[in-house]
């Protein structure tokens, strides 16, 4: 398998909860390495711009609203296999169908504030790593 990046950001309600340290021990105990980090308030033209592709969906603002209401924790996670790897831990979008142990069913509370955000293909991991980090901020591990 090969060593991959994936974008992770931990979102308003988690970084609330004070539960970075636990997300990020999952992240760990499961392979993965932080490669960069950033805990940052998203500007409203950073979060729209982020979720482009969602724009023309009903629950566009709602999303956006939630991710600028307070600071995220951005990561790049590094691994073998690590964009399904993070998908795998994170759980499914809504938490009530989230299986057990997973990051989402432990932290998250509705499909609005579901926890994390996770790259869902390695060609979306290389555009979301480049929206927030420079290639120089991002170390190999
Ligand atoms: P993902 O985060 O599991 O990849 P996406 O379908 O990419 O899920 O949606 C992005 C985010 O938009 C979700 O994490 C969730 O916060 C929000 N979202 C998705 N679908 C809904 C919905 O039906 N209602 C409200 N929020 C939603």
């Amino acid at each position: 398998m090969a060593v991959e990046r994936t974008l992770s950001i931990i979102k308003p309600d988690a970084v609330a909860k004070n539960v970075i340290g636990k997300i990020y021990d999952r992240f760990e105990t499961a392979g993965l390495k932080i490669a960069a980090a950033k805990l940052k308030h998203l500007t409203r033209a950073e979060a729209e711009g982020f979720y482009a592709v969602h724009k023309e969906r009903p629950f566009f603002g709602a999303l956006v609203e939630f991710m600028i209401s307070g600071p995220v924790m951005i990561q790049v996670l590094e691994g073998e296999n690590a964009m399904k790897l993070n998908r795998d831990l994170m759980g499914a979008t809504n938490p009530k169908d989230a299986a057990a142990g997973t990051i989402r069913a432990d932290f998250a509370d509705s499909i609005d504030a579901n926890a994390v955000h996770g790259s869902d293909s390695l060609e979306n991991a290389a555009i979301e790593i480049a929206y927030f980090f420079d290639a120089a901020e991002v170390y190999a591990r």
